[in-house]
């Protein structure tokens, strides 16, 4: 995998999400901060929602913004005439396949579907829109059902057809083959979209890129329906791994942070301590020897260079699991000058301290210079 583009989700899935309350100005923001980070679309709330949604949905597309905005309605024609009427660079088009979601949602028969899908597909290109076709709960549908309906899009002109897991049920396996056996079937792009119930958002977003996907649905911290979709933040530590040049070219890494608490303070809501990249723990390296290691070559227990995204590592030595090479360092960061055999009787001080109670950096560091002024300087 070395390309793929982000529809930016937030401020229509992430508007799904239990706490989300968006007001005009802070979808305006959030807008804005995406296009800055660089996405490639940022899809908004259906305007057919509420008259506000309508009103924020038109806002957004005048905000004259890098990236393509997107609405994302049901499959019918009067969604899709007040979608084109806001001025959308795009509409996603989404209507449930499942036999659930025919059963107990809409009702309707495949081929009724498939007919509606047509129709509002030949409307929305003769407006010079782009337009997107999905299932929805596309891992709960009929294989061939759904084979035959992305066709016959396909064939229809569709810019591309989506893939979601809309009950986060599905596995990268599961979504390597689906997404493998549509790109034989297809032409245009392919789009996926994967909640996260099951924990397997970002990985089944690498098997369907793999699988030959090309868009990927994301939020900001995976905001969403239930526990969310894929973090915006999760999919670029993946790819940053997986696709270096590419991502670091593409996006503006460092402003993820700032996105992130732009979004986090706007629905009350904590970056959680063990997220990718911006965990308060993400580049903090605790055991001795993983210590020395990071001083000597950051690589060594690094998969993404912190500073990539403006971050900087951090090295503790506030444990009894700590070691002298890493005290060394922050001896040497406190301007304080000590020899080897010094460092290992202060690291001595510091476990036996540490065997006692937990340390804060301010305890370690007057243990440090209390050692330096009571034995180096005698
Ligand atoms: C939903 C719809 C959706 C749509 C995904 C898509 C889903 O809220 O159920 O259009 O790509 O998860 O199926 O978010
Ligand atoms: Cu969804």
């Amino acid at each position: 995998v070395n390309s793929f583009k982000i529809i930016e989700s937030t401020l229509r899935e992430g508007e799904q999400f239990a706490n989300a309350f968006f007001d005009t100005e802070t979808k305006l923001k959030i807008a804005k901060a995406l296009d800055n980070f660089g996405v490639d679309y940022i899809e908004v709330t259906s305007p057919v929602s509420s008259p506000q949604s309508y009103e924020d949905c038109k806002r957004i597309c005048q905000l004259g913004l890098k990236a393509k905005v997107l609405t994302h309605v049901r499959c019918n024609m009067d969604d899709a005439r007040k979608a084109v009427e806001c001025g959308v660079d795009g509409v996603d088009l989404v209507i449930g396949t499942s036999s659930f979601l025919r059963e107990y949602s809409h009702g309707k028969s495949m081929e009724m579907i498939q007919k509606i899908a047509l129709e509002v597909i030949e409307y929305v290109k003769s407006q010079g829109v782009e337009v997107r076709f999905s299932s929805e709960d596309s891992f709960r549908s009929d294989l061939v059902d759904i084979l035959a309906l992305y066709k016959a899009v396909d064939r229809a002109g569709v810019n591309r057809v989506g893939v979601a897991d809309t009950v986060g049920g599905a596995t990268p396996r599961m979504t390597y083959d689906l997404v493998r056996t549509l790109r034989g079937v297809v032409g245009c792009d392919i789009e996926c979209h994967f909640h996260d119930d099951t924990g397997c958002s970002v990985a089944n977003a690498l098997s369907a890129l793999e699988a030959g996907a090309s868009h990927i649905d994301t939020s900001v911290l995976g905001i969403g329906e239930r526990n969310g979709i894929t973090p915006l933040g999760a999919l670029m530590a993946r790819m940053v791994v997986t696709a270096p040049e590419y991502v670091t070219k593409k996006y503006n890494l460092k402003a993820l942070k700032s996105l992130e608490e732009l979004v986090a303070d706007a629905v009350q809501i904590n970056i959680p301590f063990n997220n990718p990249i911006t965990g308060f723990c993400a580049f903090t390296h605790k055991a001795g020897i993983h210590a020395k290691a990071i001083l000597a070559n950051p690589s060594t227990y690094e998969i993404i260079d912190p500073s990539l995204f403006g971050l900087t590592r951090y090295v503790s030595i506030n444990s009894r699991i700590t070691g002298w090479n890493a005290v060394k360092s922050r001896v040497e960061q406190l301007g304080l000058k000590m020899t080897d055999e010094q460092v290992k009787e202060v690291t001595a001080k510091i476990k036996q301290m540490a065997d006692i109670r937990p340390l804060a950096i301010d305890d370690t560091d007057s243990i440090i210079r209390s050692y330096h002024l009571d034995v180096v300087q005698q």
